[in-house]
């Protein structure tokens, strides 16, 4: 197959997938996700959102590194106020990331605070993760096909709650949306 082909399959494949209808009680954002295809298809490797919930209650997350791409595969998704979240944060890339969610409207502020860490002199031994009152939830620094479960439950007042990989340089564009609503 030609390499133009292919090109279209793989975008004719992606928007098929985004026009799946999402059932579930916390939802992926789709445009945003949509978003991606061009990214995706043109580095010949789909990356598609996944969600799963284990139960009503519960709200399930996979969220994976992007290799070679300082980016996470899910940018936004959608949980209620008060739902229990389990974020599997999953580095499919060879290079080091870690996952650190902040209050609505903190990005700017824990970048901020990641730039100064990253030059001081504990930055890698704090794991790249500032000290922040702003910072919900964070997870280690993740290695290579290393993973990372954090729990928590939702905030119950809705709004835009950032996350973001702390490692040096990356924030600005490895970050997402955790949208919090209520009914
Ligand atoms: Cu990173």
């Amino acid at each position: 197959m030609k390499k133009t082909s292919l090109f279209f399959a793989c975008i004719s494949l992606f928007l098929f997938r985004c026009g799946e209808s999402v059932t579930n009680s916390a939802i992926i954002s789709e445009p945003i996700i949509c978003a991606q295809a061009g990214v995706s298809a043109s580095s010949a490797r789909i990356v598609l959102a996944t969600y799963t919930s284990s139960s009503d209650d519960d709200a399930v997350i996979d969220i994976r590194t992007v290799p070679e791409a300082m980016r996470f595969d899910v940018t936004a998704f959608t949980v209620k106020a008060g739902q229990q979240v389990t974020i599997n944060v999953i580095n499919t890339d060879s290079q080091k990331h870690n996952f650190v969610l902040g209050k609505i409207g903190s990005l700017n502020k824990i970048g901020a605070a990641a730039d100064a860490l990253a030059m001081s002199n504990n930055g890698a031994e704090m794991e790249y993760i500032p000290t922040s009152s702003e910072i919900i939830k964070a997870s280690s620094l993740l290695n290579a096909e290393e993973e990372f479960t954090i729990t928590l439950t939702a905030p119950m007042v809705p709004g835009d709650y950032p996350y973001m990989c702390t490692f040096p340089g990356h924030w600005r564009i490895m970050n997402g949306m955790m949208k919090v609503v209520t009914e």
